[in-house]
């Protein structure tokens, strides 16, 4: 399949092809989370919910592969470095108790991907102690024993997890392409800066297009 995308036509076969959502959890999209503790308008990220939606459930009755990632600690927060637990000034820290559980603990109710986009059943779900997807998780090898080579990334935030994760891929030999519709930033202005250093000197991270240059192709109206 190609699909028209920035800076040029993204090709892929979606066996070889994993739709990955970034960090869909209910600590960076609802009040009461990590990222509101950092400060942030979560209001914001909502927004993407719908897009991504459509593109999952499009992805999943293509049969493509789906990994879902959560940024996700230990109860004992024994996989959370200090320079991580102690950076800056949250109202609340990494481990300690919101209204929504212990901030960025497995398990805890805030810690859930939000409902609209739950993983289903034959879906990966990855807890990941960084930024990127791939430090710590084994991830690439279980993507490598699936065959996969290509990805499809969305997800929360455009320039701290997701694009961490797309350039931790591109270092690994993946080709990624972010769907810029189901990406966001608390800062617009970052999400915009995201998008054009993923793209610039040649794909030089990855590719960019809008979800519905993906959806069109896999409705068959697209190029091949
Ligand atoms: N703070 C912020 O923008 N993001 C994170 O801390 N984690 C993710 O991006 N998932």
């Amino acid at each position: 399949m190609r699909v028209e995308a920035n800076p040029f036509a993204f090709d892929f076969d979606i066996d070889k092809t994993a739709l990955v959502l970034i960090d869909m959890q209910r600590d960076f999209i609802e009040p009461g989370g990590f990222g509101e503790t950092l400060g942030n308008d979560v209001s914001l990220l909502e927004a993407i919910v719908p897009a991504t939606q459509t593109m999952l459930q499009a992805w999943r009755e293509a049969g493509g592969l789906v990994v879902h990632t959560r940024e996700a600690h230990a109860a004992d927060l024994s996989d959370c470095p200090p320079a991580k637990l102690n950076r800056g000034s949250p109202t609340l820290r990494i481990g300690d108790v919101g209204p929504m559980g212990r901030i960025l603990v497995k398990g805890e109710v805030g810690n859930q991907i939000i409902e609209a986009l739950a993983p289903v059943e034959g879906e990966l779900v990855i807890d990941k102690p960084g930024k990127g997807m791939f430090y710590a998780t084994g991830l690439h090898e279980t993507l490598q024993a699936r065959g996969i080579t290509h990805l499809l990334f969305g997800g929360v935030t455009t320039e701290v997890c997701v694009q961490t994760s797309m350039r931790e891929a591109n270092d690994r030999g993946y080709d990624g392409l972010l769907l810029e519709d189901c990406t966001e930033s608390y800062f617009p202005a970052f999400k915009a800066a995201a998008i054009d250093m993923i793209r610039a000197q040649g794909a030089i991270v990855g590719w960019t297009a809008p979800s519905n240059a993906v959806l069109t192709v896999l409705r068959g109206t697209g190029s091949d």
